[in-house]
């Protein structure tokens, strides 16, 4: 909005820029103990994967040593992963849960 001399003066001329916001991809790393159908329950409950797609998604990173999971704008994407690493952890499980700029 530009300046105004005095408050009782109309609006006159807004400047407003709508963008989208800056996708972030998450993703889960491999690693040799996370057991594979933890990973696929993870998928399923936080990403909202059918179950075949989860399993899809588990052997791409087990084989591949990541895989994305979703792509989020950055809030999501950010409580995605403290989400996930804290329900690793609480299962003992040591599997990494990224984000990455698209
Ligand atoms: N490599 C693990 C195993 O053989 C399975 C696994 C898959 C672990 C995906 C992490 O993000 C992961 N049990």
């Amino acid at each position: 909005m530009t300046a105004r001399k005095h408050s009782q003066e109309p609006v006159l001329e807004r400047r407003t820029q709508v963008r989208e916001p800056h996708l972030y991809r998450v993703c889960l790393l491999n690693d040799d103990f996370t057991p594979m159908d933890y990973v696929v329950r993870i998928l399923e409950e936080y990403f909202y994967k059918s179950h075949e797609e989860a399993v899809q998604i588990m052997m791409e990173v087990h084989h591949q040593g990541k895989g994305v999971c979703g792509v989020y704008p950055f809030d999501l994407a950010e409580t995605k992963v403290t989400l996930v690493t804290a329900d690793a952890r609480q299962h003992q499980h040591p599997l990494r849960c990224t984000m990455e700029k698209e």
